[in-house]
């Protein structure tokens, strides 16, 4: 479920210099949004989905296209009203590092009756055994508990809730006791409220939070692969050594294949070697979104988790 679709341009060049002119060497244009991708990614990872999500006017109707486009079964609520358009986000890619710099719009603020719509349509979808993934940006909607009320409605009815949220939205949803959050490095620093060095900082930030409930925390760490806290026990995801391309989207990769995991009832070693395997494969395109399911599986046998307690 994506409350805040984007379309991606992704704008390549050598390196960026601030106060320069900046001389692009290619571009694209995908589809963004962080359950769009992880609709896409669980499409190739043959897991059946549905996309939800809001799309608003011109944009939003192309964000509906790519969506179908990638073959996925998309039942978004789309509206025209004046003024609002689906957002645009902008990914700077440097050839030199091949990292990946997000600029981001908020999007235009939806209103309270569009994200009750939202509540009723997941009501009616979602039964119990189904999982809910609410993923990305929620700076367009006012109201921070947007994702607890979402992870409640759903947990109601027998719905696992997985969440990759961020600053106060990630903050307030972890109230309602979702499955699985998923932080990036970045995040769980803001969730622990200090900046956190080592594994084993990271390891006691997770375990601090206890209180509430989380089944599976899976913190991504970037270059340095991820830390993830299943029930008691902890597990270290090293990263495999490939030449990055982009490293934009790795995160709804890793995410995207810990919920095939789940569904195909996978050991949680078995299933964090795939989420490496596919996250790394993901680096390796241009794209923001997607892999080469043929590559991730190569990269499975290079995957190394080790379970550090
Ligand atoms: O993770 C990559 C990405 O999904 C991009 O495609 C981009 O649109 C962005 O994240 C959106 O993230 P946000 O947190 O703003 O929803």
């Amino acid at each position: 479920m994506t409350l805040n679709p984007a379309v991606d341009k992704i704008l390549f060049l050598d390196e960026f210099q601030r106060s320069r002119t900046n001389r692009l060497t290619q571009t694209l244009e995908t589809i963004g949004g962080k359950g769009t991708h992880v609709s896409i990614n669980l499409k190739l990872l043959d897991v059946q989905s549905s996309a939800l999500g809001i799309a608003l006017g011109e944009n939003g109707k192309k964000i509906i296209e790519l969506l179908e486009g990638w073959g996925v079964k998309v039942q978004f609520l789309h509206y025209e009203l004046p003024g609002m358009e689906s957002r645009t986000n902008y990914e700077i890619v440097e050839k030199s590092g091949h990292l990946c710099t997000m600029l981001t719009e908020r999007g235009p603020l939806l209103p309270v009756c569009i994200t009750n719509c939202l509540l009723e349509q997941i009501r009616g979808l979602v039964k119990a055994g189904d999982m809910l993934v609410l993923t990305g940006d929620a700076s367009n909607v006012e109201d921070t508990s947007i994702y607890s009320q979402l992870t409640r409605v759903a947990k109601e009815l027998g719905v696992k809730v997985f969440l990759d949220a961020s600053g106060d939205y990630l903050k307030e949803g972890l109230n309602s006791n979702p499955f699985l959050i998923k932080p990036n490095f970045e995040e769980m620093c803001f969730i622990a409220g200090r900046d956190l060095r080592t594994e084993a900082e990271i390891v006691a930030a997770m375990q601090s939070l206890d209180e509430f409930d989380l089944p599976i925390i899976a913190m991504t760490w970037g270059g340095n692969g991820a830390i993830v806290k299943n029930g008691r026990d902890f597990y270290r995801v090293h990263p495999i050594n490939v030449e990055t391309i982009n490293d934009g989207g790795c995160g709804d990769a890793f995410l995207s294949a810990i919920i095939a995991g789940i569904e195909k009832n996978m050991s949680i070693e078995e299933t964090l070697k795939v989420a490496a395997a596919v996250a790394t494969a993901a680096a390796e395109t241009e794209n923001t979104v997607g892999f080469n399911p043929t590559r991730a599986a190569q990269l499975k046998q290079l995957a190394v988790v080790d379970k550090i307690q």
